[in-house]
């Protein structure tokens, strides 16, 4: 998927860590990235869950029309990364944020089902709100209820859509059940959207 280009990650004693698809960048605790390929969005280097260790973060692009906008979380303790998540989708945009101004960050994942068509790209549209709870990477889409209420939009307009029906009837299920899924979450219960890419990749198999 990324033609062989690729970033190496590693401590300050040069030591591999591990492969990210980028570009060139060293930080002055010895973090090496060094590029064999495409580019860096940002990167940053702090503490999300207040446990006085930081955190590596960093988005990536690959160029093409999909859109697809690699994300990683290495967590650094004792002078060693650690990759806690990776999140490769189309259309992808991850943003590092105190959504609840709690003093914990959360890593809000917008993302597409699929990078195939525009349509697709436009309104196959999801997001998983990630946050770290004692070490690891866990989906806490329900705690944050006005997230998916902007998303239900998206859904509707597909759904209802007169002008070129055929078009948006073609994935009826899918919008069905991504707004299904974003209903559960803002009444407090937990979804995401891996049940609706199931139905999407049904289609195509
Ligand atoms: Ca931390
Ligand atoms: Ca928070």
């Amino acid at each position: 998927m990324y033609s062989g280009t690729g970033l190496i990650l590693t401590d300050k004693n040069n030591v591999f860590i591990s492969w990210l698809p980028e570009s060139e960048l060293i930080y002055s605790k010895g973090i090496q990235i060094k590029s064999l390929g495409d580019v860096l969005d940002w990167w940053n280097f702090e503490d999300l869950d207040n446990d006085n260790n930081k955190e590596l973060v960093a988005q990536f692009a690959i160029t093409g029309t999909a859109g697809v906008h690699p994300f990683y979380l290495y967590s650094y303790q004792n002078e060693k990364f650690k990759l806690l998540l990776k999140l490769i989708e189309a259309r992808s945009s991850a943003e590092v944020i105190d959504l609840d101004n709690d003093g914990i960050k959360e890593i809000v994942y917008k993302y597409a089902l699929s990078g195939s068509g525009n349509r697709e790209r436009e309104t196959l549209r999801w997001k998983d709100i990630w946050r770290l709870e004692n070490g690891k990477a866990i989906k806490v889409n329900n705690q944050f209820p006005a997230e998916y209420k902007e998303l239900l939009p998206i859904y509707n307009k597909s759904l209802t859509s007169e002008y070129n029906a055929d078009f948006y009837q073609y994935d009826y299920m899918v919008y069905e059940c991504l707004k299904e899924k974003a209903e559960l979450n803002i009444s407090g219960r937990f979804a995401d959207a891996e049940d609706c890419r199931e139905i999407y990749n049904d289609k195509y198999k």
